[in-house]
């Protein structure tokens, strides 16, 4: 069964997260189908891409799988998880791509929905970073990520507390572009992808990679490379990372020994 539904109309693409048993948690499988539509769209005549859950979407998407993170002592989101993939290949499409959000964003779909270059939400959309719910380190693209759109401190709430950020906060930090009325969203969504599709896609193209390469801009040393790799190892071989996993597959609070 699909989880992924593809559109195409106009030269706007859409694709839909379509597995709401699973609250649209971001399975290999699913982030595999999601690939395959990316691709299959920018082959195609697509000018602009939507990212959304189906209509009504309490949750637009639950984040990572937690049931497909790695056991303690392996890295939770390396290089080539599929997520981290997935993130990276709608951060580098040559198209725009629009996140049309209804209901909650956990964990990693925070990531998928700010890879997006434009987000528009709901009243009900909501934005809530788990890692340290989980006991999960993160990553360093991640969190540059996060700190180069919200800033250090709104980021550093949003990691420590994994408390959920309203829509209309969001949208007053920035990081939704429009808040919407629900009823409303579709055809504000399509009318801001139509006219972008109108424009000049070479030129969006271009000022869309500029963009990335300049805010991706952050030498690193070796040192620091290595220092920030032996940081995240310290929590990925720790207790409270399995500790975390167990306690969310067990639907249980977790209870984390800082070790
Ligand atoms: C697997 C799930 C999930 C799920 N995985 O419905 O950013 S990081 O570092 O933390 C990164 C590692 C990451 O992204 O981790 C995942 C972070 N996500 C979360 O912590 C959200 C976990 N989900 C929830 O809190 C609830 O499911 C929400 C609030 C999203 C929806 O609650 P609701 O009561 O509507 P259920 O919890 O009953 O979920 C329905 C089914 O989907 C599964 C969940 O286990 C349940 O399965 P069963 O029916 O088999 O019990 N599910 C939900 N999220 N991320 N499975």
């Amino acid at each position: 069964m699909s989880m992924i539904l593809t559109r195409l109309h106009d030269d706007i693409g859409t694709i839909i997260m379509d597995n709401p048993e699973r609250r649209n948690a971001l399975s290999s499988k699913m982030v595999d189908e999601m690939l395959h539509a990316l691709e299959v769209l920018e082959k195609g005549k697509a000018r602009v891409i939507v990212i959304r859950a189906h209509a009504g979407a309490k949750v637009w998407s639950a984040g990572h799988d937690v049931n497909e993170l790695p056991i303690a002592g392996r890295d939770p989101l390396a290089y080539s998880d599929p997520l981290v993939t997935v993130l990276r290949s709608i951060q580098a499409s040559p198209l725009p791509v629009i996140a049309m959000i209804e209901g909650g964003v956990w964990g990693g779909a925070c990531d998928l929905a700010l890879s997006c270059d434009i987000l528009i939400g709901s009243p009900t959309a909501s934005i809530t970073m788990t890692p340290a719910k989980i006991g999960v380190p993160y990553n360093a693209s991640g969190i540059l990520h996060f700190m180069g759109i919200m800033g250090v401190n709104i980021a550093k709430e949003m990691f420590f507390s994994a408390q959920s950020l309203t829509a209309e906060r969001a949208e007053k930090l920035g990081i939704l572009n429009h808040v919407v009325p629900a009823d409303d969203m579709e055809k504000f969504t399509y009318e801001l992808a139509g006219n972008i599709a109108k424009n000049s896609p070479l030129s969006i193209k271009v000022i869309k990679e500029q963009i990335r390469l300049l805010a991706n801009a952050h030498p690193l040393s070796p040192h620091t490379f290595e220092r920030v790799q032996g940081l995240r190892r310290l929590v990925y071989d720790s207790n409270d990372y399995a500790e975390g996993i167990n306690a969310f597959l067990g639907k249980r609070p977790a209870v984390f020994q800082g070790e």
